[in-house]
């Protein structure tokens, strides 16, 4: 059954384990259309996150600042299309968390290697906070922070593990969080790395 975190926020422990290695294979052919890449941040510096995405929308980040975007800015292409296998787990998560008829129509793809951290921030970019975001968790696991709504309130930590898949909504959508450095690892299905999707209706 899944773990309320806080009211809003549930995490499903193994909920994609028996999916993961379908859904790395299809995170590959993401990746081979649109390759992870390093974005910059309005401030100018390259992120240590490896980001690509599919959908009809992607986040992107560059010096004029985070937006979501239908085209690649690298290819000038769309996005490639979200395979209906990650769709579908989005939104079979999303449900189980207590919120039916989710449809992203945005996945981001994280990939996180020994030492790639994720700083504090509020996911604000999207349209509608009303919709929940899924996040599944692959390969090395890594200690996850979730704070309060502002920067400055203590933050609790918890370990995401390969195959957990958190559900964020409600009062718990807009909660600061990041993700603690990687450490060294290896897993059978990811090597060194953390892949993280976060799933999102971003339109
Ligand atoms: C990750 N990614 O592990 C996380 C998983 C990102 C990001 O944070 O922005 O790409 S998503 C965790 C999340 C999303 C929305 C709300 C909250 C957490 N929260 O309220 O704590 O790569
Ligand atoms: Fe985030």
């Amino acid at each position: 059954p899944p773990e309320v975190l806080e009211p809003g926020a549930l995490v499903l422990r193994g909920f994609a384990l028996d999916q993961a290695a379908d859904l790395l294979r299809a995170v590959g052919q993401v990746a081979a259309q649109a390759p992870l890449r390093h974005l910059v941040t309005p401030g100018g510096l390259g992120m240590s996150v490896a980001m690509t995405n599919c959908g009809a929308l992607g986040w992107v980040s560059d010096r004029s600042g985070y937006r979501y975007d239908p085209i690649d800015p690298d290819s000038g292409q769309p996005w490639p299309a979200m395979p209906a296998r990650l769709r579908q787990l989005a939104g079979d998560a999303a449900q189980a968390a207590g919120y039916p008829g989710f449809v992203p129509d945005a996945c981001l793809v994280n990939r996180y290697a020994p030492g790639t951290r994720l700083s504090l921030h509020q996911d604000r970019d999207e349209g509608n906070y009303a919709h929940p975001i899924v996040s599944v968790s692959l390969g090395i696991a890594a200690m996850f922070l979730w704070g309060g709504a502002q920067r400055a309130d203590k933050a609790r930590r918890m370990a995401l593990m390969h195959g957990d898949v958190v559900v964020w909504g409600g009062p718990a959508r807009l909660r600061f969080h990041g993700v603690l450095p990687l450490p060294d690892g290896s897993h059978p299905l990811t090597g060194a790395h953390r892949i993280n999707l976060t799933f999102r209706k971003a339109g």
